[in-house]
């Protein structure tokens, strides 16, 4: 599976963002552009921040900290109805974004090559199963190849350019002449300003950020001075490599050379001082390019392949028909126009999804951020940070059901990195612990923790600066649950123990003390609380309300697997007391008078339909629905709920940002529409993917990709509430398929081949054995072991279920 053009990328911001192919390790990302006569490599690592504690002006988004006045006052109001009144009162809740810094571009790669003529026979590719990408092209006589990768276990990028001559040149002389040459000046454009200096074969730059703004621009208050360090070595196989005065490299008269870079900062995930106090470029990116400019090329690629490809080959997908060679935004003109190419775009497009999350998210580095890794300016747009109101939950929703496990690390270390310097934020504008500053010894205690919507790697959490999109209490929450769906598909314990139950059972702390009654309901509400960025500050929203109704749950269910694991010790009991007793008082989802889901418990008294409190009918965040997804509140044995979720969506209407239309997706896979998710796919193929199938909100944001893959994924298998559901949402016009090494809860993986629209042969294993319980079309299921002998199975109500023994491979059809 690959991505192939036949022109290359525009250098040009537009051209970075549409055109040019991503590459990356989790750590160092590029984005190669492929100019013939002029290669451009855009460089990005991933800690690369602006901003935090080390900037004088940095209060971690924290402007009113009252300790919970201001806080309690707009609660009250609420409570009393005074809806209007609080509106205004929460413009002193509101924080800021002073300090908070952005994610930095590195810098960029030039190969300035001599003219060797014009180029043609062009192809530029980016191939998902080798997670390369590759240039060729002719001029004159000459064949021209350069291909590239970032491998993980070498922390590097490599690339190697070389020539030929054409097959069709050598028959004519039937002599093999000597191969032909290039020549090159390889220069570094730092975009921290930092200095580039040239000696031997080999372009060192190192400096601290800038947080300039363009290349020229001054440093901006939001300079930090994390410390930066990049390498980069060139090695010919034949001709010569000088060092240039003006800090360049050239390279003269080879037929064959190599490149290893790598790069790095100071930057370590440690609130609230974020360094590791290293040297970037002699104690990590120097040694690392040392190490592997000892290797070949093909030792190199070797040790990438064998990292990367059992993660990618994991999931092997087949829709109907083969890609073929076709250029992509080909494809993508050709499915606008006429709708072909539409399942190899789908299978391609679920494929690049898995590609783009390893390549952006790997065990030891950061998450991938809004961008994933990527990014081309010092001011990106959002910052390029952790927006967790449903970005970075997106981000991994295909880390487990889309077969990519592996990148799931960075999400749950993250988050849980958030609850120190979300301590601080509870402290200070909740009044829910006692720390009163960055250095405060109290903030050891799990007292309890906060995270609103713009978070990153520098302790930033805070009430962002307008309340209206900033002001989120729960996101934090979401994402705690969030890392409880990584352990029922996992069942890895010792992260459960060390990471998810801590960190789940501290945010539930925090609201299990905050929650308090409504009168007019009797409920158990937070408030003040938003139900993302729009609509007025009310109390008991369905968003906080369904998240934190899904954390108690997952806090009580956990609870219970650390008492069965003998670490009870580890779990407050009486908390969890206190969550089951509170848990039903939350009451989250609620049916208006039209029929819909209610976003606002209060909605259907709301003015001109709320318009004056900033409500819009086609919002993008249908935040009210998480419930159906990703959470599992909303399912067959709620029907009235899935008939309300139905009106909401189709209320909330289809065309809106990439992100906002995968998350549509994957809401009517749960409702099994497998018409509508097909609808939804041509909606999102059409309008949200470029032309190197980045999506796009616009601008670029790649949890658009992410939740494609992850709808796709959820349109093929499901695996909530204990049911397996096969095939549960499969549209007309995939009549045929297959697909492997999809994950279920429950630490099992499926693979399945379908025709005619209908299932062949399943497959099943369960690693830690167990009951399993399988859905297909309300039609008994026959259950082989590996023998091929049918196994003893249960029906009842549709659903099948047998006994699996651990580790064994079962079929099924
Ligand atoms: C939230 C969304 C926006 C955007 C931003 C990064 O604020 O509402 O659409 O995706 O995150």
């Amino acid at each position: 599976m690959f991505l192939c053009y036949s022109t290359p990328a525009n250098m040009s911001y537009f051209g970075w963002e549409n055109e040019a192919l991503p590459l990356g390790n989790g750590r160092i990302g590029a984005k190669v552009f492929g100019g013939p006569d002029c290669e451009l490599i855009t460089l990005n690592e991933k800690t690369l921040w602006s901003g935090g504690p080390a900037t004088p002006q940095y209060h971690g988004g924290i402007k009113n900290g009252d300790g919970g006045k201001t806080y309690r006052a707009v609660r009250d109001l609420l409570l009393g109805g005074e809806i209007k009144k609080a509106q205004r009162a929460m413009d002193a809740l509101q924080g800021d974004e002073d300090g908070s810094g952005d994610y930095q571009a590195f810098g960029s790669l030039y190969l300035q090559f001599d003219d060797f003529g014009a180029a043609d026979h062009y192809v530029r590719d980016l191939e998902l199963d080798s997670a390369s990408a590759m240039v060729n092209f002719r001029a004159g006589k000459a064949v021209f190849s350069r291909h590239y990768f970032v491998s993980y276990p070498d922390n590097v990028m490599v690339g190697r350019l070389e020539a030929a001559w054409h097959k069709q040149n050598e028959e004519e002389d039937g002599e093999e002449p000597p191969p032909p040459t290039f020549s090159f000046n390889a220069y570094f454009v730092s975009e921290q300003k930092g200095e580039s200096v040239s000696a031997g074969d080999t372009i060192t730059v190192e400096g601290t950020v800038q947080a300039n703004r363009g290349v020229d621009g001054e440093p901006t208050e939001n300079a930090n001075g994390m410390r930066y360090g990049g390498a980069i070595r060139f090695i010919p196989q034949d001709g010569t490599v000088t060092a240039t005065e003006n800090g360049q490299i050239r390279v003269e008269n080879t037929s064959s050379v190599v490149f290893v870079l790598s790069l790095a900062t100071d930057y370590q995930n440690s609130y609230p001082r974020f360094s590791d106090g290293s040297d970037p470029l002699r104690d990590k990116a120097l040694p690392a390019v040392d190490a592997a400019a000892k290797q070949s090329f093909g030792q190199l690629y070797r040790t990438h392949l064998d990292d990367y490809r059992p993660l990618f080959r994991a999931v092997e997908f087949k829709l109907g028909e083969e890609q073929g060679a076709h250029p992509v935004d080909f494809m993508l003109k050709r499915f606008d126009k006429k709708g072909e190419f539409k399942r190899p775009l789908i299978a391609l497009l679920f494929q690049y999804g898995r590609y783009l999350l390893l390549s952006s998210s790997r065990e030891g580095t950061l998450p991938a951020n809004l961008q994933g890794i990527w990014n081309a300016k010092n001011d990106p747009p959002w910052r390029a940070d952790y927006h967790m109101n449903i970005n970075l939950q997106m981000n991994y929703w295909p880390a487990y059901a889309a077969g990519v496990p592996a990148a799931a690390g960075p999400f749950r270390d993250y988050v849980a990195s958030l609850r120190r310097p979300g301590r601080l934020v509870a402290a200070k504008t909740l009044g829910v612990g006692r720390a009163a500053s960055m250095e405060d010894p109290a903030l050891d205690e799990p007292t309890g923790w906060v995270a609103h919507t713009q978070t990153g790697p520098l302790g930033m959490c805070g009430p962002g600066s307008d309340w209206r999109w900033g002001w989120e209490p729960t996101n934090g929450a979401w994402a705690a649950v969030q890392m409880y769906d990584c352990y029922a598909f996992d069942h890895d314990f010792e992260s459960l123990k060390t990471t998810v139950y801590p960190t789940m059972e501290e945010s539930a702390r925090l609201f299990s003390q905050l929650l308090c009654e409504d009168k007019r309901s009797g409920r158990l509400v937070n408030a003040p609380g938003c139900s993302p960025e729009q609509g007025p500050a009310t109390a008991g929203c369905t968003y906080d309300q369904t998240i934190l109704y899904a954390l108690f749950d997952a806090v009580i269910d956990a609870a219970g697997v650390m008492e069965a694991h003998g670490c009870g010790d580890q779990v407050d009991r009486a908390l969890v007391e206190t969550l089951k007793a509170q848990k039903d008082r939350l009451q989250p989802l609620q049916v208006g008078k039209h029929g819909q889901l209610k976003e606002w418990f209060d909605e259907d008294g709301f003015p001109r339909g709320g318009k004056g409190y900033g409500v819009e009918k086609l919002h993008r965040h249908i935040s009210h629905l998480l419930g159906l997804y990703p959470f599992a509140l909303i399912d067959d044995d709620t029907p009235g709920l899935q008939k309300a979720a139905k009106v909401s969506l189709r209320g909330r209407g289809d065309k809106t940002t990439g992100w906002a239309m995968a998350h549509r997706l994957c809401c009517w896979a749960r409702l099994r529409d497998g018409e509508q998710c097909d609808e939804m796919i041509a909606t999102i193929l059409k309008t949200a993917i470029m032309k190197n199938l980045f999506g796009t909100h616009p601008p670029f944001q790649i949890d658009g990709n992410f939740g494609f893959t992850a709808g796709v994924a959820e349109m093929l298998l499901q695996s909530h509430n204990g049911l397996i559901r096969i095939l549960p949402a499969l549209p007309k016009d995939w009549r045929s398929g297959s697909i492997t090494g999809l994950h279920a809860r429950g630490n099992i993986t499926v693979g399945m081949t379908w025709d005619l629209g209908r299932l062949k042969t399943g497959t099943l294993c369960a690693r830690d054995g167990g009951t399993v319980r399988l859905l297909y079309d309300g039609k008994i299921v026959l259950v082989q072991d590996a023998d091929g002998a049918e196994i003893e199975t249960d029906f009842e109500d549709g659903v099948t279920t047998f006994s699996a023994k651990p580790g064994e491979t079962y079929t099924f059809s």
